[in-house]
């Protein structure tokens, strides 16, 4: 009694401070399809506002969003089951009339509700609520009178992290995680195998995390020098599980990549019988591409594919594997007879569109692709498997230039994943004279990245129809922290952010004024990021 007495009292005090509420602004990163301001009074989030799950289907976006809220203003709103007559925020996933991940924001006086069309839509439907706060600590956030319906242009919203060339740790990559959340990304698109690296453990391969996860040493910037101090890192099996769950209560599904057959030095150096030389091999200490790829003359080859994919297949329950295929130099397989002899086998001959060896890697790439069928899963792969022949089940990742593998693979019936080096790559810096990031010759401004289309106008309904979604990319040859990598990608990623989710027009000048009230929230979460000045 005397417990409810003292509640009561310190309720009453609570109503009676005076506190300040400042106006919510929906015009966020990325821009709702449809806002319509409604008649009757403003919401006002308070410290008694709560959470209302009609089941537990909801409770995880609803602990999100408390933590969202808390971040921002101060206070975490209570999380219960059944909606008092008002001041509540009703989390349900009914909306028949939205598309997948689509969501509708009803704003009144005395509620409101995010009805998504599944539990993702309402996170997105969150994450909006989330990001059009404008107040500080402390501050009550006043939402105006609204009806929001909202569901995103591409089903597939990617953004990738390279940490074979770098590794950066969970709870980096957790915090990475977060950042797609915000932008309401959706696929994180995870290379944690190449020449200077193999990050993953594989259990029945464990030289690959003992050997193959440590190089020697590493080359200086731009430099011909290596500071030979030894390099590593790998993810335990346990680690990558842990992320992925992480990443679903997210809505965010982890693709993870095996780049092969080149990209391999790593797991040649382990293994060095599956080389067409039969080694020694080292993790590489410098960038570019090793010659050294997986022969694919040899027989334990598949085996190694076999036992490394069913072990993937068993971490990652993603739909899609993606096994690389760029990038790879075909001279030893030129000079290795057991590969020839395969070539010869399989009656593979140089024509017009590929040579023998280009055909050869098609076949290694098709084994791992059928392995991964038999088990439910498609693969993804670098746009050089088009050169190559592969068949249209792959979806095609088109990193070429805006133009190259993208077009040609939408052109020849593949599904595609837009993300050309030349505005989608967040390792390229971003003017020059930056210190921080790749120094490629190429710079990829803000305004660049928000100029790029996905689908051009030349593009027949068909054409358009195949490019199932956009990503960006962190390689991080040149991008050894991780606040760096977040200093990269942000706020690149809001650019990106509007290309995958909007089909609205092109105002950059509109974009950077909700890119402007989106930094703030960078700065409550404590990301690093580029700021606006700096041109
Ligand atoms: C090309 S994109 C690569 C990567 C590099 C990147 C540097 C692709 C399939 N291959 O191995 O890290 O450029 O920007």
């Amino acid at each position: 009694m005397k417990k409810l007495l003292y509640t009561l009292i310190l309720s009453v005090a609570a109503s009676c401070t005076h506190r300040t509420a400042v106006e919510a602004d929906y015009n966020v990163v990325p821009l709702p399809c449809s806002m319509l301001t409604s008649r009757g009074g403003d919401f006002r989030l308070t410290p008694s506002t709560c959470l209302v799950i009609a089941d537990s289907t909801q409770f995880v976006n609803a602990e999100l969003f408390a933590g969202y809220i808390e971040t921002l203003t101060g206070f975490r709103p209570a999380i219960i089951g059944k909606a008092p007559s008002k001041g509540y925020i009703r989390l349900t996933a009914s909306n028949c009339n939205a598309t997948h991940e689509g969501y509708r924001i009803t704003v009144s006086a005395d509620s409101i509700v995010v009805d998504g069309a599944d539990a993702a839509g309402t996170f997105y439907g969150l994450q909006t609520l989330r990001k059009a706060i404008r107040g500080g600590k402390g501050e009550d956030v006043l939402y105006p009178a609204v009806m929001i319906e909202d569901a995103p242009r591409f089903a597939y919203r990617g953004a990738h992290l390279d940490c074979a060339r770098h590794f950066f740790p969970v709870d980096s990559v957790k915090l990475y995680i977060d950042m797609l959340a915000l932008h309401n990304i959706n696929h994180f698109h995870w290379h944690l195998t190449d020449d200077q690296g193999w990050r993953m453990e594989i259990k029945s391969r464990p030289r690959l995390a003992e050997i193959g996860s440590v190089r020697s040493g590493t080359i200086i910037g731009t430099s011909e020098k290596y500071d030979s101090i030894p390099y590593g890192g790998c993810f335990t099996q346990t680690e990558m599980r842990d992320i992925v769950a992480y990443a679903a209560d997210r809505h965010i599904t982890v693709i993870p990549e095996i780049d092969l057959p080149g990209h391999m030095a790593a797991a040649l150096a382990s293994y060095p019988s599956l080389g067409c030389t039969g080694g020694p091999y080292e993790v590489m200490c410098r960038w570019g591409v090793s010659d050294d790829i997986l022969c694919a003359g040899n027989e334990d080859v598949y085996v190694f594919l076999d036992e490394v994919l069913d072990e993937v297949t068993d971490i990652f329950p993603s739909e899609y594997v993606h096994i690389g295929g760029d990038e790879v130099p075909h001279g030893k397989w030129e000079k290795c007879s057991a590969c020839q002899s395969k070539i010869h086998v399989l009656g593979l001959k140089d024509d017009a569109y590929s040579t023998a060896e280009q055909k050869l890697q098609n076949h290694i790439m098709k084994y791992a692709a059928d392995r991964l069928a038999a088990k439910g899963r498609r693969v993804i792969g670098w746009d050089e498997i088009i050169d190559n022949g592969f068949d249209t089940t792959a979806v095609v990742m088109s990193w070429r230039g805006p133009q190259d593998g993208g077009q040609d693979g939408a052109t020849h019936g593949y599904r595609v994943i837009k993300v050309p080096n030349t505005h989608l790559y967040f390792d390229y810096q971003y003017a020059e004279g930056d210190t921080i990031g790749a120094p490629y010759w190429r710079k990829i401004p803000l305004d660049s990245v928000y100029a790029y289309r996905p689908v051009p106008e030349y593009f027949t309904p068909a054409q358009a129809a195949n490019v199932i979604g956009v990503q960006g990319n962190v390689w991080t040859e040149f991008i050894p922290s991780f606040r760096e990598v977040q200093y990269m990608a942000l706020p690149r990623m809001a650019a990106l952010a509007e290309l995958q989710w909007c089909d609205a027009p092109k105002d950059f000048d509109a974009f950077i004024g909700r890119l402007r009230c989106l930094l703030p929230l960078y700065e409550a979460e404590g990301y690093c990021y580029r700021p606006l000045e700096n041109k």
